[in-house]
């Protein structure tokens, strides 16, 4: 039977980037498998952030995930922290991975690059050995992200490579998968940036109001000349408002295309925040209930048991393997 894993870091307001890329995604696939959703809240913790914000917005995605449809019931819902095996198997797994390679990794470059050196802690850094220690603990075969985390994702292969190599086979090989459409929604202000929860800039936020939604993609930027045409080169704007619609309606590029045919941007920017607000509002709805009705600490408690379960034994299969047991 299939493990599949994934998380979301509760480092800001979810995106509609994340919707798309990730949470309906894992609504969908859950069933295949025996699934296990987290939420990243060490991880969060590689940039500054205020410890009621990080509770906050750690619940509010639990809440998301149960208004998207993820089943607490068959898909194991916890917050990374109340597994202590995470942080204990990135202590070990520190040790199999180099410092060339994580300095390679674009998240890094990226949010350093905005930093001053003195201010770079060292988690942000070796963000991926935890995200590495989060995959294998649970022997997930199938890690559904965004495109943004499969360069993580390809690291977690590399340690298991390394580690059965060395001690046999103790631990699964994870690979990436990700949505056909929609695994990089960009920004709606500048579409050769990713959108992104922290970087305001361009976002669909799931908790901005319909209206605001709607404001938003009817200001986002477009291209040149006034075809509705699939080409994220030359027209990039237009391109990413038709990944949104693409991945929420199950249109295909050709038949947005056939649909607006002699038509302009504004009657097609009309159509994609129609198609986002009728997704967006019994979702948003359901993440109200949810959110006033005292479930998500009921489904994180439940959810952390059964996960602790998993991670337990992995994490005692490779301390024996590495020589960490009393005879
Ligand atoms: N723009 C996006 N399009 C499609 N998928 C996306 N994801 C993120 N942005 C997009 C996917 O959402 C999941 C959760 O992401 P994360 O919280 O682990 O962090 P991230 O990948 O770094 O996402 P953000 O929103 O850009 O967060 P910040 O700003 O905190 O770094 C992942 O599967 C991700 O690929």
């Amino acid at each position: 039977m299939d493990r599949i894993l994934s998380g979301i870091k509760p480092t800001g307001q979810l995106t509609l980037g994340n919707y798309i890329g990730a949470i309906k995604n894992f609504a969908k696939v859950q069933y295949e498998g025996e699934t296990f959703l987290f939420i990243a809240d060490l991880h969060a913790l590689t940039l500054p952030i205020e410890p009621e914000t990080l509770n906050k917005n750690s619940r509010d995605i639990a809440a998301y995930y149960l208004a998207a449809g993820l089943d607490p019931k068959h898909t194991s819902i916890f917050l990374q922290s109340d597994v202590s095996e995470h942080s204990e198997l990135a202590i070990i797994l520190q040790n199999y991975l180099y410092m060339g390679e994580l300095s390679r990794m674009t998240q890094f470059k990226d949010k350093s690059s905005k930093m001053k050196e003195e201010a770079i802690g060292l988690g942000l850094f070796a963000y991926p050995v935890l995200m590495a220690a989060d995959i294998v603990l649970y022997n997930a075969n199938r890690i559904p992200v965004g495109e943004d985390q499969v360069q993580h994702v390809e690291l977690a292969r590399d340690v298991v490579k390394r580690m059965n190599n060395r001690y046999g086979k103790i631990l699964a090989m994870p690979k990436a998968e990700m949505v056909k459409v929609g695994a990089r929604i960009m920004s709606l202000s500048d579409p050769s940036k990713k959108m992104s929860k922290s970087d305001p800039k361009g976002d669909i936020y799931l908790s901005d109001s319909l209206e605001v939604m709607r404001k938003k993609i009817m200001s986002a930027v477009t291209d040149m000349g006034k075809e509705i045409k699939y080409d994220p080169i030359n027209k990039p704007g237009i391109s990413n408002l038709m990944t949104i619609m693409s991945s929420l309606s199950g249109k295909s590029f050709e038949e947005i295309e056939k649909e607006f045919v002699g038509k302009g941007y504004g009657d097609f920017k009309r159509a994609v925040a129609d198609v986002v607000v009728n997704e967006m509002a019994p979702f948003k709805a359901r993440y109200e209930e949810i959110i006033q009705s005292g479930l998500v600490d009921e489904v994180l408690s439940e959810g952390a048991k059964r996960a602790k379960v998993v991670a337990k034994e992995t994490l005692t299969r490779v301390q024996h393997a590495i020589g960490l047991y009393r005879k």
